[in-house]
């Protein structure tokens, strides 16, 4: 059968995809909340299974032709199941965002209560932003980090927890580098009768590896992404007692969603599957040691890490004492030209606005995925400290991007044209 345009190949698009490929091959990806998926997991995700409808869940479909796709939904859910050891799974939510919206819708009423950590303090939108659906449909109030040690004040939480008796709390983060142990979380919601949420988007590989406490044994609801830690195909996942399974499914479709993205759902099954394998604990304790040398590292270059360190996949650099002039914003501009890639973020209590920031967040899961060890975060240290101080001599920066690709080089991710 003739395709259109398949002898006028789209040489635009494909020439992107290339130059994408060339990208994450030559430079250091260190954004936490990226990782490099398998080729099986983008063998699904390019796959016949982006042409089914199929609205409803296995054995309740709206549409026919069905079979297969139950197979593979169910193959998901199975595996996602005896990974966390969860009652009960939903794998149809698009998104982290989309899983988080359809708890809410699930389980509460707008206008409900809830505690979530403050977005400049590591949160994440949906934990009540204000800019967010989740702030402007619900009443979220937020808990912080300690000025001191600069860790999730639980008592904060606690006063704010038996002054207002939210419905829900919510735990989870996306810049905090340090454990999210589940059993304080659990004291404060119990003690006041909430619901507990454990949002581990970022920590679901950490956690399915052993990397990191396993809240599901005590949250009612626990959601993620597939894409980050876990190194699946995006997308987002919701875990729950068997109690709430017909809530939260009712709340993902037809609540907030409509046909399910197979092809998404395909690789979800076989990114949990891998992650199943006994390898992927090696991988994500590697990630965690990984991290534990570069922010060492990092320190005797002069920077201050947020809380002192780091515990899991992720550190928050505050710039300031390596360089008061020095923004997050202005370190991210520059250090991508060098071919290091993270993010800007604020520090706690950043007087810095959220656009301009005094830190960066940096992540160890991609370049973990292409081998890299301890040795070789001492290197990427020194290669963002130096950057840092040559960034106003262009031709110093060209050369750290030399260096930068010859070390790349020796840990090719994607080597060859897809
Ligand atoms: N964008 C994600 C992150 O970088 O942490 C959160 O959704």
């Amino acid at each position: 059968m003739p395709w259109p345009l398949e002898n006028n190949p789209d040489t635009a698009v494909f020439g992107l995809l290339e130059q994408e490929r060339v990208r994450q091959n030559t430079g250091l990806q260190l954004i936490a909340s990226e990782n490099f998926t398998s080729p099986d997991v983008m063998r699904a995700t390019g796959s016949v299974f982006t042409n089914k409808y199929s609205e409803g869940y296995p054995g309740k479909r709206y549409y026919g032709g069905n079979a297969i796709v139950d197979g593979v939904e169910t193959l998901a859910i199975e595996r996602v199941k005896q990974l966390f050891g969860a009652e009960h799974a939903n794998v149809q939510p698009h998104s982290g965002a989309s899983a988080n919206m359809a708890v809410y819708l699930g389980l509460l009423q707008p206008g409900d209560t809830l505690l979530g950590l403050s977005l400049d303090h590591g949160g994440h939108l949906t934990h009540g932003s204000p800019v967010n659906a989740s702030g402007i449909l619900y009443n979220f109030l937020s808990y912080k980090v300690t000025p001191g040690d600069e860790r999730i004040d639980f008592q904060e939480m606690r006063d704010l927890a038996l002054q207002h008796r939210p419905k829900m709390i919510v735990a989870g983060t996306t810049s905090y580098p340090r454990r999210l142990d589940p059993e304080p979380f659990k004291a404060i919601a119990d003690e006041v009768g909430a619901l507990l949420m454990f949002d581990i988007a970022h920590l679901a590989g950490l956690v399915a590896g052993g990397a990191h406490p396993n809240p599901v044994p005590f949250a009612d609801v626990v959601t993620f992404t597939t894409h980050k830690t876990l190194r699946g195909p995006r997308g987002g996942c919701i875990l729950s007692k068997a109690e709430h399974a017909k809530a939260i499914d009712k709340a993902v479709f037809p609540g907030s969603q409509g046909g399910p993205l197979e092809h998404a759902i395909a690789a979800k099954a076989v990114a949990f599957r891998e992650a199943l394998d006994p390898s992927f604990k090696v991988y994500v304790h590697q990630i965690v040691k990984n991290a534990s040398a570069l922010a060492a590292a990092l320190a005797k270059q002069g920077f201050r890490l947020v809380s002192g360190g780091t515990d899991n996949h992720l550190m928050v650099v505050d710039l300031r004492p390596f360089d008061a002039d020095c923004t997050g914003k202005e370190a991210q501009l520059i250090l991508d030209e060098a071919g290091i890639t993270l993010n800007k973020n604020t520090v706690p209590d950043d007087p810095r606005s959220p656009f301009v920031t005094s830190g960066v967040r940096i992540g160890t899961p991609s370049v973990t995925t292409q081998g890299m060890k301890e040795p070789e975060m001492v290197e990427i240290a020194e290669l963002i400290a130096h950057t840092l101080r040559v960034r106003n001599d262009p031709q110093a920066v060209a050369d750290v991007r030399k260096r930068v690709a010859a070390l790349c080089a020796r840990f090719p991710v994607y080597p060859h044209a897809f």
